[in-house]
């Protein structure tokens, strides 16, 4: 397989100025018209050829300076032009018409078809499929784009930028033209068409202009679009404050699609998102979707100048935008949560994520440094490190520079690379030109894939009340990375004593071994350190259980609270062991303490997921893993059942619903106790949830008692799916939690397998496999939310695995290479788990056919 490596990159031979496009758009056969100035690039030579990308495409005819020419090549994957005129060194004008099929495109890449109306996705690689081009993100230019489309069918025409005339043509057709005045590369490119409705609002941003601003959505989703408008006008107002950013176009559009391979894109003014991360009504939305909404809607926002504005020379600096642009969302929701304990809730949910996801990733056969140095195919590298790990790595240079340095850089950044396509060392040094810093070990993080690990040693001298702390970083080899150089590791710490005086330290881990020695330190301190999570790593540190205790109970740092719960249940779990009396006293106290955030202590009560769990160990045995923590946390249930009944009481949310950060708080401890009452005694505490799904007002509370009746076998379960199923029939988002609850129901003593069920519901009239949302419903949230029941000693979970990426891969090789990851550490797996899952491997790599997606997964996997 081709691989493209990062320092292999050249700037390009031809750019682009000017882009006319005009498209005609029809499902079977869409004529593309291009007319480009082409200029000489940065690598150009004279009589060099101009070599454009197209796949799928039917050429149809070329003509450069207004003349047909002959001189060209045409492959699948290209169109090379020669004999340009006086040797390509003065700027020509090159027109192309070609011809796409979107009614035929499953891919969801190019221009595509859903639901009758036409969408596009770009990034990385997808404008190829709609026209022959410069398909790379540091070939910018200005586009200018005329659509027609039939009347009737598409009423709705739009593409990036400001809207410019709109025409009634013959056989009733019509057209409209829009411009973006601000060059940007192919992969921000977008056109919507068809049958959609908008709410819209005028807003006034900080400089005084007024902007329009719409939703489009189809017709019978129009009421559930306020709470993305919302969302919207928050983070324009926000990023105006936070960073000085303004919106710079008059309009900005954002349109729902169901059909979509991930979350939302970035399309100048023009961003597409899938319906899951638009629509939200109290009815059909959960609290857990109104907060995805409101960061994705912020995230997509950001973008607009953290990847458009300034956008990446080339896609190995995909991390250069996503990774700042995650860590400028995650900021924003932090804010949104409206008080100090909100914003540490929100950092131990992103953290959570990112243990759960990108340390798995990190450690295993795909892991790459947040700047990958290879790649077979770039779509498999939209990945929880370059995003997540990213957002990780910025916060970092936040962190060492402060908040004020930190906008200093930013600030920085903007001035000096406004309209450019740069890399993540131009980032860099932005942050330290601004600041007088020397960050070149930070660099580091950007060139060195896997979790670093930190081993704590402390040592207190009562005689001479000094504490000495050591510490000593590691980082385990991964894939082409046998040897690593130190990080520069920031980490806060500070030393708990009883007098509590002592303040908050950063501490700048560089050396491979570094010690530190504190004076006058009156008895010995508790240790907190890597507060906040200041740094991504694995702390190696053996404190004793009475020290974690005592940070549970009251560590000044909220996250280090929670973090010292989630260590001594993890140690007990993966030691067989059921909570102790100190501990569980400890969670008595938790709960009752009326100065906590109940969103607080609902994380503090959730255990570890069994995904984090298996990092910890040399040697997994999933079905022990899972029993284990399932005892434990009955433990919990049982132990502290009158506990949670009074909870369940006392967080009730009486009046109108509230999606904020409180009430939704109030929800998800009033949830998990419920669900803590089923997993103690099912029998005596059904009831309540069963009514609790008939009398909710909305999706959070009706979900959280049908999961908790199917997730613990309870009586009335079934009645429930049935319920739910024909209540909400006309409404597919959610239709795909009903599936999505069934697939990752974890094993129930006395029911059949998940697994049986899973093949079911592939049956089901309401399952479609071309549908990303509806696909991974079923069969991801199988494979990857549900380990319990996915790995099965008889090797029938990965069977399906294998089935589904085969099925998947002709129709959406995305789709199916996302899914092809499920399988990613069957080296970490004891036997006969690991025997049965590479097998299963191996029999989707002897397949001829698989798209270079799967190939890459499956290869790296195996190799
Ligand atoms: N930039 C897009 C992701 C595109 C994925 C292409 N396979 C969404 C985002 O990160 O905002
Ligand atoms: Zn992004």
């Amino acid at each position: 397989p081709q691989s493209f490596r990062r320092l292999e990159y050249r700037p390009p031979v031809y750019t682009f100025d000017q882009v006319e496009l005009d498209i005609a758009l029809d499902p079977a056969r869409t004529i593309v018209k291009s007319k480009i100035e082409v200029i000489p690039g940065k690598s150009f030579e004279p009589g060099a050829p101009l070599v454009l990308a197209g796949q799928e495409l039917e050429f149809v005819s070329l003509r450069i300076n207004g003349e047909a020419h002959r001189h060209f090549e045409l492959t699948p994957e290209a169109l090379t032009i020669r004999s340009l005129p006086n040797e390509g060194k003065d700027q020509f004008v090159l027109e192309i018409i070609c011809i796409c099929v979107p009614e035929k495109n499953t891919t969801l890449m190019g221009l595509y078809v859903s639901n009758g109306n036409f969408f596009t996705q770009c990034e990385a690689e997808g404008f190829r499929k709609i026209t022959y081009f410069l398909d790379r993100p540091d070939v910018m230019a200005r586009y200018r784009v005329t659509l027609q489309a039939r009347e009737a069918e598409c009423p709705v025409l739009l593409s990036n930028g400001n809207l410019l005339k709109e025409e009634k043509l013959p056989n009733g057709w019509h057209s409209a033209t829009w411009e973006d005045p601000f060059p940007k590369p192919s992969y921000l490119f977008a056109l919507v068409a068809g049958k959609l409705e908008c709410i819209e609002e005028t807003i006034t941003t900080s400089s005084g202009a007024k902007k329009l601003l719409q939703i489009w959505v189809e017709p019978h989703d129009l009421k559930k679009t306020r709470h993305a408008m919302d969302s919207l006008i928050a983070s324009i107002h926000w990023d105006e404050k936070r960073f000085g950013l303004e919106l710079d176009l008059e309009r900005f559009m954002i349109v729902a699609v169901s059909d979509f391979n991930m979350g939302a894109m970035e399309n100048k003014g023009l961003n597409i998102f899938n319906t899951k991360f638009v629509l939200a009504q109290p009815e059909t939305a959960t609290d857990a979707d109104f907060a995805n909404i409101e960061s994705v809607v912020a995230h997509e926002y950001f973008h607009n100048w953290t990847g458009n504005r300034v956008t990446c020379q080339d896609w190995f600096q995909l991390s250069l935008k996503e990774g700042l642009t995650v860590f400028r969302d995650q900021e924003f929701s932090a804010d949104q949560m409206g008080s100090e304990s909100g914003r540490a809730v929100k950092r131990i949910e992103d953290v959570r994520l990112l243990r759960q996801l990108q340390f798995p990733e990190d450690a295993g056969p795909m892991a790459h440094p947040i700047r990958p140095d290879e790649y077979q195919e770039i779509n498999n590298f939209y990945t929880v490190t370059v995003y997540e790990k990213g957002s990780e790595v910025v916060r970092m240079y936040q962190t060492l520079l402060g908040r004020d340095g930190f906008r200093k850089g930013m600030d920085l950044y903007f001035k000096l690379h406004d309209g450019q396509a740069v890399t993540c060392d131009d980032f860099l040094a932005a942050m330290a030109d601004a600041n007088g810093k020397d960050l070149t070990q930070f660099r580091n993080w950007y060139s060195q894939a896997g979790t670093p690990r930190v081993k704590v040693e402390e040592m207190y001298d009562p005689a001479k009340k000094q504490y000495h702390l050591m510490l000593t970083q590691s980082c385990a080899p991964t894939p082409a990375q046998p040897e690593k150089k130190p990080f520069h590791i920031p980490l806060k710490m500070r030393l708990i004593t009883s007098a509590n005086d002592l303040p908050e330290q950063l501490l700048g881990l560089t050396e491979p071994t570094q010690s530190w020695t504190f004076d006058n330190i009156a008895e010995r301190p508790v240790l907190s350190i890597n507060r906040n999570f200041s740094a991504p790593i694995h702390l190696d540190f053996e404190q004793s259980e009475a020290d974690l205790l005592s940070l549970l109970s009251s560590d000044d740092d909220p996250f280090n609270r929670w973090e010292a719960g989630q260590k001594l249940a993890m140690q007990m779990i993966l030691n067989n062991r059921l909570p102790d009396a100190a501990l569980m006293n400890a969670y008595r106290n938790l709960l009752l303490d009326p100065e906590l955030d109940p969103a607080f202590k609902e994380l503090a009560l959730t255990l570890p997921a069994e995904s984090y769990l298996y990092e910890q160990c040399s040697s997994v045995d999933p079905q022990q893993i899972f029993t284990a923590r399932r005892a434990f946390r009955r433990e919990i249930a049982k132990q502290l059942q009158l506990e949670w009944a009074a909870l369940y009481q006392q967080n009730q949310t009486p009046g109108p619903f509230k999606s904020d950060a409180q009430d939704s708080g109030k929800r998800a401890l009033k949830n998990l106790a419920l669900s803590m009452l089923l997993e103690a005694d099912p029998k005596i505490w059904a009831p309540m949830a069963i009514n609790q799904y008939q009398i909710a007002d909305n999706m959070t509370d009706r979900y959280a008692a049908f999961a908790a009746l199917v997730i613990h076998g309870a009586k009335g379960a079934n009645d429930c799916l049935n319920d739910f199923f024909s209540r909400f029939a006309n409404d597919t988002l959610v239709i795909d939690k009903w599936f999505a609850l069934q697939s990752s129901r974890p094993p129930v003593d006395g029911l059949e397998s998940t697994l049986a069920d899973v093949k079911r519901l592939r049956e089901h009239p309401a399952f479609k496999l071309n549908n990303p949302n509806r696909a991974r419903s079923v069969i991801h949230a199988f494979c990857a939310n549900n380990p319990a029941s996915f790995h099965q000693a008889d090797g029938s979970g990965y069977a399906f695995w294998a089935e589904s990426v085969l099925a998947l891969d002709p129709i959406n090789p995305q789709v199916a290479a996302r899914l092809a990851r499920a399988l990613d550490r069957w080296r970490l797996f004891a036997q006969p788990y690991q025997s049965q899952m590479k097998a299963a491997l191996e029999r989707v790599a002897a397949c001829p056919t698989l798209s270079p997606d799967v190939r890459e997964v499956i290869g790296k996997a195996l190799g």
